[in-house]
């Protein structure tokens, strides 16, 4: 390996030894760069590497709320302002129990190169907090948000840092966030934040597009192949916002969503998971009891397999991983390499572990798209959002949706010909990686020292 490389990623990983999520996304990345560094050994000198990995700043900030009862709570805040060179800050916020530095820090890191895919003027940032929402009422979410709020409001701005959802983070936290820091401000400046509501300046698409950018990437890529997504049966994990956008758009292109995992399990429904019926009590069952899909099984009489997943079921074309970092390990990995499947979509940030990645990439009968590309849309869309806030005008669901689609043929088509540059064939997870650093890396030596 080249010597400057291999120097930097055993600084990272000495240094990040209690942050393993940071460690694996960085591995992740800098191991496809090799070709890259070979030919710009001018970034050793001025040490890029070693650059990319340390955020330009990132914070932690104490959040206090209390509860119904007149309980007080102290939680922990955090916003990581990674990489600034391409524009703003950009990137969600996510409220979960195990968040901690690594999580924030794994997550800032993708969102860096996932951010420059896009093409569009937006830098790496993410932020969050380890508050648990599980059984929150609304008014403890309102009151939690706006003490986050009075926190961070100060650090950010429609040219500085615009935060957005993640886990935990939908549309109603993102209204409660918007809410206080107009009320802090006193100005209209709704280019703070995106995944906004549509009444005060949310994109048309919004909600969809993370789901929906990524069939339209496996469209792409189902097209570089000489296939077609019709009649593709679909084995996702997760049945949160962006499963939501998978299952909407499979079906609409003829395709179907069969297998559907959560913390409880997998449910295999054959005849698919679509139609209005079918979608609306998803929600319902998220919203009254996020930790189970098994009411999904009992209400449409099909089956559900308890504390397992469906990885290496045979009766499906396409997986797409959509729940949660380290999804797939190497034990699942080797049980999709055998089940015959071609395409293995990756859609949540980092679902896959990176040894698992590296044996999946290595069948010769499997496509392997990485989900830095596979799930831009979303990002995508929110910059959409901001520019439709700067000029104070509102884009139809239409014209949105042509941008989406664009911006996904696009990013598809320069992570393959970024692979292509430099010999690796078609290998979407390399062409990726190189095409998001490339930009960055431009940009930071174009401005000098920072
Ligand atoms: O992981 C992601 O790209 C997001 N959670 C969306 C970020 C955004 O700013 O829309």
């Amino acid at each position: 390996m080249n010597a400057y490389l291999e120097r930097v990623l055993a600084d990272v990983k000495e240094k990040h030894s209690h942050e393993p999520e940071f460690v694996q996304a960085v591995e992740e990345v800098y191991s496809s760069l090799e070709p890259v560094i070979e030919k710009h050994p001018e970034y050793e000198k001025v040490d890029l590497l070693g650059r990319m990995v340390e955020p330009e700043r990132m914070f932690t900030f104490r959040v206090v709320w209390c509860d119904d009862s007149g309980q007080w709570h102290t939680n922990r805040g955090w916003r990581c302002q990674f990489n600034g060179a391409i524009g703003p800050y950009k990137g969600g916020l996510r409220f979960q129990k195990n968040v901690y530095e690594g999580i924030i820090k794994f997550l800032g890191f993708e969102q860096t190169f996932k951010n420059s895919l896009t093409g569009l003027p937006i830098g790496g940032g993410k932020g969050g907090s380890d508050f648990d929402p599980a059984g929150k009422s609304d008014a403890e979410i309102m009151r939690f948000c706006q003490s986050y709020m009075s926190a961070l409001y100060r650090y950010i701005g429609p040219d500085v840092d615009v935060p957005a959802g993640d886990m935990g983070v939908g549309a109603r936290e993102i209204g409660y966030l918007y809410g206080q820091y107009r009320r802090l401000k006193g100005v209209w400046e709704n280019g703070v934040i995106t995944g906004k509501g549509f009444s005060y300046g949310g994109s048309r698409i919004r909600p969809e597009a993370t789901g929906y950018g990524a069939v339209y990437y496996l469209c792409e890529v189902l097209k570089h192949e000489n296939d077609t997504i019709e009649g593709k049966r679909i084995g996702v994990s997760g049945y949160g916002n962006v499963a939501w956008g998978i299952m909407k758009k499979a079906a609409e292109l003829g395709a179907k969503v069969t297998y559907m995992a959560g913390p409880d399990g997998y449910v295999h429904d054959p005849d698919g998971i679509c139609g209005e019926e079918k979608l609306n009590f998803i929600l319902h069952m998220r919203a009254t009891d996020p930790m189970h899909c098994k009411p999904y099984a009992d209400k449409f009489g099909c089956k559900f397999v308890p504390d397992t997943k469906h990885w290496g079921a045979k009766d499906v074309d396409i997986l797409m991983p959509a729940a949660m970092q380290n999804d797939v390990t190497l034990e699942w990995a080797e049980r999709i390499a055998a089940s015959g499947v071609k395409y293995y979509i990756e859609v949540a940030n980092m679902p896959t572990t990176n040894d698992a990645l590296a044996l999946l990439r290595a069948q010769k009968h499997m496509i392997v798209a990485p989900c830095k590309a596979v799930n831009a849309g979303g990002v995508g869309v929110s910059a959409l959002e901001m520019s439709q806030n700067s000029e104070r005008l509102v884009w139809t669901a239409e014209e949105v949706d042509a941008q989406l689609k664009k911006m996904m043929a696009d990013i598809h088509r320069n992570s393959a010909a970024a692979a292509e540059a430099y010999g690796l064939g078609y290998d979407l997870v390399a062409g990726a990686n190189i095409a998001g650093f490339e930009k960055v890396a431009d940009a930071m030596m174009a401005q000098g020292c920072f």
